[in-house]
């Protein structure tokens, strides 16, 4: 018998590059948050995929920024310590991002290294993926930059990908798993994440949030949830999960944006994220919404801790 690999990757990288989808389309369900904005990733969260003899825990990270507000501080720990507990790093980019900056010569190799540097204190294997590689028509046009920064020594390897597409995706897998240690699984063959549905959930309705509403209101709001009632989720005739959830703003002026006239804003997002959460929970939900005040909860470490980011 072979021996298995096992063993923890982080994606790491700024944000909007694709991290939360590349987990997405690597354990095959969504679980993570995704969205055309920036920073919609807040925690880290866990995906697992085993394929053979080898297990990979996926952990997605919120994108690298300035912290100017404690949440925002508390994401960027997110990110260290995750980075931290892992065995392997992967490095995501948008590649459109990434030639359009190399072409106008502003991309700044020097940056990079020191954002890794900060990331990777141990020096373990960090891999480059280029994502979104679906935007290329030709994909040759990359050649030159991954010559480039070959040159740098700072990846082992440099990985064209695409999450919309799964392209290259194996060759990620089968790249990450021989940087893996040779172990026992550390979860069931076919688990997904370790990750709680609650927490999903949260983060489904907050991904809506953010599709739905403009400006700084959704990077205001807070999830929670207040019940998650799975009585009648094995009821043969009409299976049902009941769902109660508070999404918590700073100002009473965003929770009349949130709510919209007539309702029309908070029902909207409710009827969005209850479809994302059916197909997790592969049953029928009842989502109910309401909205809350909770000054300046952005801002300060109590108020955080008290909405889940601890
Ligand atoms: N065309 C294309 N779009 C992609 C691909 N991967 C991600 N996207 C889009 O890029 C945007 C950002 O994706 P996310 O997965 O939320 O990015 P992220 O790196 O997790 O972002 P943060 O959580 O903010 O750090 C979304 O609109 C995705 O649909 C891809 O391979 N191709
Ligand atoms: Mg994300």
């Amino acid at each position: 018998m072979s021996q298995k690999r096992c063993g923890a990757v982080a994606l790491v990288g700024l944000p909007n590059a694709g991290k939360s989808s590349i987990l997405n389309a690597l354990i095959g369900q969504k679980i993570a948050p995704v969205s055309f904005k920036a920073q919609t990733t807040r925690q880290s969260i866990r995906g697992i995929h085993t394929k053979e003899d080898v297990q990979i825990i996926f952990v997605d990270t919120p994108g690298l920024i300035e912290a100017e507000y404690e949440l925002q501080t508390y994401m960027q720990k997110q990110t260290l310590t995750s980075a931290n507990d892992v065995d392997v790093l992967v490095w995501v980019s948008d590649v459109a991002h990434v030639l359009a900056k190399s072409a106008h010569k502003t991309l700044d190799l020097a940056h990079l290294k020191t954002l890794l540097q900060r990331l990777n204190r141990e020096q373990k294997p960090v891999l480059w993926v280029l994502n979104k590689i679906d935007y290329l028509s030709d994909k040759s046009a990359m050649l030159p930059l991954i010559e480039e920064v070959a040159r740098l020594n700072l990846f082992s390897a440099v990985i064209p990908v695409s999450a919309k597409t799964s392209e290259g995706l194996d060759d990620l897998f089968s790249e990450l798993a021989q940087k893996l240690p040779e172990q026992e699984f550390l979860f069931d063959a076919d688990a997904v994440t370790d990750t709680f549905e609650r927490q999903i959930v949260a983060e489904f309705i907050r991904e809506k949030a953010l599709a739905f509403l403009d400006n700084e209101v959704p990077y205001q709001i807070a999830v929670t949830i207040e019940s998650f009632d799975e009585k009648r989720k094995d009821d043969p005739k009409k299976p049902l999960v009941e769902i109660e959830a508070v999404l918590y703003v700073e100002r009473e002026g965003q929770k009349k944006i949130v709510i919209g006239k007539n309702g029309e804003k908070i029902k909207q997002i409710g009827i969005a994220a209850r479809q994302e959460i059916e197909l997790l929970l592969q049953c029928q939900v009842m989502l109910k919404l309401f909205v809350r005040v909770q000054p300046g909860w952005t801002q300060g470490v109590k108020d955080l801790k008290k909405l889940g980011f601890v």
